[in-house]
């Protein structure tokens, strides 16, 4: 790999060994870059595929769409959509000629347009003459993406327990919650590792506090439920609650640890706890802090979190608040004379508060005692969060291995921490979306990750959430989550229990061999997800191949439609087909290369096993927490 310094750029820490520094000069001629360095293309032949992106929308062939890495709090995960919660701008063009990568380190908006204004154009835009460009040329992508992985460093390692089941939700409230799903697991005989503590278990949803009127004796409940093997997941949100009184505020605002607005002077949003402050990720000193009150729940049992709105999600801000305000204030002078145009005028006025440009271009950062515009570096905050939180582990839980996984990221977070992928939906379309994520994720580094399993807003169904489980039992990160206000989806909620059970049991069974792959891959610098372009590049069908995934082994081809009997299929190569109906019933048949309808009803889970093994040697017995494997 070689990277190239365009202007004075901030240090993302994002690549840690990289001794090949080119001059300008130096610049491969593949890419054809513009007089200041702010935009570049590179031509795309025919048969190309461009996989990477990480986190990003549409298939595992990036191409034919336009890309916005900026991270969003985007809860609705549909086509028209340019960005998510985080930006992973690594990316392989895979041509049967030969592989080329590409890393354009830059904190703040990048555009990738794949082949969408023109098919043969692949065009990289940023704001500022300030980036690193890396470049990396190979004749195998497994090849290309180890040297990038290798110089972005290690990946986080997971807990084995991180693995277990996990039940999440919205809307539990307090410990009677908590104690009616995890009984209502054990009584089924449904494995469960792990129960999620969101926004609802805050005092006013502060910070660092626990409801003492919802959790009456916190440290007791979470020794009770260690005890039931069952590990309490707290969520931590990026901004602070602004309340004289409260530590957290008060101390962090004596030590000047916020980010500050032009005039020096805290600037304040609203997010959650209402009116809040943005504690100033960049500066070390502010994360050391932040990161140190981590051990406030730590001190209780806890050793799991999950950070949250570290995009930042802003609601509204003082200034835009109060901007929206005066013009609304006119609203009633128009009552008589309002026009279809001043009617959308108003709505968006209130529509555009949340997540607004001007707010993200109007508070500041020291970074190295240098004041910094946030949307300069926009970018780098959840990971700078989730960092400070991953660095204080060290010293506040020595030697405790620590599950961690946020919604905001960017590369080189990696290293403290996993992601899940935010707000999906209860759609069909979202499993498959949730397949051309993971090699992306895995190529940038994100080896710990799952979905909100049966989707996070609108209403799951019995099927759809079967389906979803049979993807997400291969993913190290297994939640099921969902919003408040949509239909219950613990699968205990549905009829078919039985099959939900021996999915469930599935899973723990092959926990051992998929935990065994995690760390190899850590270890060895490769991805746990594969498309099949990478293992078969000769072969033209597998290079097409969007909706199956090579992990370990296997070959998986999760069924992502509604009333389906199964799934068309490519298979590149003679495998061994299991067919899954639990840890110890299934059938086996022997598959030749080629294209077939596969059929696999809804409580089926297919496996291919490549080579030669029987599926028995990938499983273990089944068990109820990981405690027990
Ligand atoms: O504005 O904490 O992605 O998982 O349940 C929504 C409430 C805030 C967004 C997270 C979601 C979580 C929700 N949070």
């Amino acid at each position: 790999m070689k990277g190239f310094v365009i202007g004075k750029p901030l240090d993302t820490e994002s690549v840690i060994f990289c001794n090949e520094i080119g001059n300008l000069s130096e610049i491969p001629d593949w890419i054809n870059m513009n007089s200041d360095y702010t935009e570049f293309t590179i031509k795309l032949e025919d048969d190309d595929v461009v996989f990477g992106l990480g986190e990003s929308l549409h298939g595992m062939n990036k191409r034919g769409f336009k890309y916005v890495c900026l991270n969003t709090d985007q809860p609705l995960h549909t086509e028209d959509k340019d960005s998510l919660y985080g930006s992973h701008n690594f990316l392989v063009i895979d041509s049967p000629s030969g592989k080329k990568g590409i890393f354009v380190d830059y904190p703040a908006k990048t555009v990738f347009d794949i082949g969408h204004e023109k098919r043969d154009v692949l065009k990289v835009i940023v704001e500022e003459p300030l980036y690193k460009l890396y470049v990396l040329e190979s004749d195998s992508s497994n090849e290309l993406v180890k040297e990038f992985r290798k110089a972005i460093g290690k990946s986080y390692k997971a807990p084995l327990w991180g693995f277990g089941y996990g039940q999440s939700r919205w809307g539990y409230r307090a410990a009677e919650d908590i104690e009616n799903v995890v009984r209502n697991h054990r009584d089924n005989d449904l494995p469960l590792d792990s129960v999620y503590l969101d926004i609802d278990y805050m005092e006013d949803f502060k910070d660092f506090t626990v409801s003492s009127e919802r959790f009456p004796n916190f440290a007791d409940f979470v020794k009770k439920m260690k005890k039931e093997n069952i590990h309490l997941i707290p969520i931590i949100d990026a901004a602070v609650k602004k309340e004289d009184g409260y530590e957290v505020y008060e101390e962090g605002t004596n030590k000047g640890y916020f980010c500050k607005d032009k005039d020096g002077k805290d600037f304040v949003t609203a997010v959650w706890p209402g009116r809040s402050l943005l504690p100033d990720f960049m500066n070390p000193a502010a994360r050391k802090w932040f990161g140190d009150k981590y051990k406030i729940l730590t001190d209780l049992g806890i050793d799991g979190f999950w950070n949250d709105m570290n995009e930042p999600a802003l609601f509204y801000s003082d200034a835009s608040l109060s901007r929206a305000a005066e013009e609304l204030s006119h609203l009633g002078d128009e009552l008589e004379t309002l026009n279809l145009d001043r009617y959308w005028h108003y709505l968006d006025l209130v529509r555009d508060l949340s997540n607004n440009k001007e707010d993200y271009e109007s508070f500041y950062h020291d970074v190295n005692g240098m004041k910094v515009r946030h949307d300069r570096i926009h970018n780098l905050y959840g990971y700078n969060m989730t960092r400070a939180a991953a660095e204080a582990f060290k010293e506040i839980a020595p030697g405790k291995e620590m599950l961690i996984f946020s919604r905001s990221s960017y590369i080189g977070m990696h290293r403290y921490a996993g992601i899940w992928t935010g707000d999906n939906c209860s759609f069909y379309s979202h499993i498959k979306l949730l397949i051309s994520q993971l090699p992306g994720l895995n190529m940038a580094g994100f080896l710990f990750v799952g979905a909100d399993t049966g989707g996070f807003g609108h209403h799951t169904s019995e099927e759809l959430l079967m389906r979803f489980m049979g993807l997400s039992l291969f993913t190290p990160l297994f939640r099921n989550h969902c919003a408040i206000g949509c239909r219950d989806q613990e699968v205990y909620r549905f009829e078919r229990i039985n099959d939900f059970r021996n999915i469930l049991k599935l899973r723990y069974a092959l926990i051992p061999y998929l935990y065994k792959i995690y760390s190899d891959s850590i270890e060895n610098d490769d991805m746990m997800f594969r498309p099949l372009a990478f293992e078969y590049p000769d072969d033209a069908d597998a290079r097409l191949v969007e909706d199956q995934l090579l992990i370990g082994d296997f070959m998986i081809t999760p069924v992502y439609e509604a009333n389906a009997k199964g799934r068309y299929v490519y298979v590149p190569e003679k495998m061994k087909l299991f067919i899954m109906r639990s840890n110890d019933d299934y059938d086996v048949s022997v598959i030749e290369k080629g294209h077939y309808y596969l059929n696999a009803d809804i409580n089926e889970i297919p496996i291919f096993v490549r080579g030669d093994k029987d599926i028995s040697e990938y499983l273990t017995r089944p068990a109820n927490s990981t405690a027990e494997l």
